[in-house]
């Protein structure tokens, strides 16, 4: 081949990438415009209440930006683990992510606060300190890595599953061993339970749970409902030791391109799926402990968190150690 023959080539594959690209766009009154396919991951199902908060950003975005946007979902970690997502965000190879704070931390330090145990007292503490000024700050901190916080979501109150032996106090973990997710103040939390634990990305953990590789994990019934665990769990115990948020987030190289109008687009559309997958996890809060029973599973209800709450205290004061008391006393003493 001469060269003449090689650009001519060149100049081919260049019209055919062109006309591929003209094929994607929306014909609109006035004009032909791309339409931009916005890729969001999550770990969960597609029926999980991730899967919710998707649909609903999907129908916001899409009707705000007037088909200017399009969403595309891939669920169940089909694009990776929270932490790759959130690498992906950095990068952007990912555009939009629901995660839980599990690895966020890792990028975001001031966000280690939210997984502190028993720190919120039910749902309407937690939203409603997200939702005041400590959210918006929290969400704000993480633009300075590359990652936007558009909106507080919601995984849930945590509780601890295993098929070893029904727990009902701290005694009761001791040398078990447990997945946690990849954070430090998890890990610390379990350790001072005298619990094993063993971090690890959620698309690994039901393998991990069937092999034995590990007996324990801990996640809200949401989680536990839309992941079938009751096909390797036995019995669930109701510590709602931690609020796991979750939080729904944009890709910095990506939010460099857009127009102030397009993030306010963004901005609304995550709002709109943090509201909805929040109602989908009170629904599942109480329907999804039939589920769980419908399905074997021995359902420890009344746990007295109090020995596990005492266990806990040097995680408080090894975080104070190391990320300052600050945001902690903000949360302690926020009055709503
Ligand atoms: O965000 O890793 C976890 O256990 C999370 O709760 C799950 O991925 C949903």
């Amino acid at each position: 081949m001469t060269s003449g023959d090689k650009s001519n080539l060149l100049e081919e594959m260049m019209k055919l990438k062109n006309l591929s690209v003209a094929a994607c766009g929306l014909l609109f009154v006035g004009g032909v415009v791309d339409a931009r396919e916005i890729q969001l991951g999550h770990t969960l199902s597609a029926d999980s209440h991730y899967s919710v908060g998707s649909d609903a950003f999907k129908a916001t975005l899409e009707e705000l930006s007037g088909g200017e946007f399009t969403v595309r979902e891939h669920p169940a970690g089909s694009l990776g683990g929270e932490r790759a997502m959130i690498e992906g965000l950095q990068i952007g190879t990912v555009d939009v992510v629901i995660t839980s704070t599990g690895p966020l931390g890792n990028f975001v330090p001031e966000t280690y606060v939210l997984d502190l145990p028993f720190l919120f007292d039910d749902y309407d503490h937690a939203r409603a300190v997200l939702d005041s000024e400590i959210g918006d700050d929290l969400l704000a901190d993480m633009e300075q890595h590359d990652i936007i916080g558009l909106a507080w979501s919601e995984n849930g109150f945590r509780h601890m599953t295993n098929s070893r032996n029904e727990v009902h106090g701290p005694d009761d973990v001791a040398g078990i061993k447990i997945r946690t997710m990849e954070n430090q103040v998890h890990m610390n939390a379990f350790r001072e339970l005298g619990a094993s634990p063993t971090p690890m990305a959620f698309p690994e953990l039901f393998t991990a749970l069937q092999q034995g590789t590990v007996d324990a994990q801990e996640n809200p019934v949401t989680v536990i409902v839309a992941t079938k665990f009751w096909e390797v769990q036995d019995h669930i115990s109701l510590t709602g030791h931690v609020y796991s948020p979750a939080a729904v987030l944009g890709s910095g190289p990506l939010w460099d391109t857009l127009s102030e109008e397009e993030r306010g687009w963004f901005n609304e559309a995550a709002r709109a799926s943090a509201e909805a997958t929040r109602n989908e996890v009170l629904r599942l809060e109480t329907e999804g402990l039939d589920l769980l029973r419908e399905n074997g599973m021995t359902v420890i209800e009344e746990v007295d968190t109090t020995p596990f709450q005492n266990a806990i205290e040097p995680v408080y004061e090894a975080f104070i150690e190391r990320h300052g008391a600050e945001m902690l006393e903000r949360i302690q003493n926020f009055e709503g």
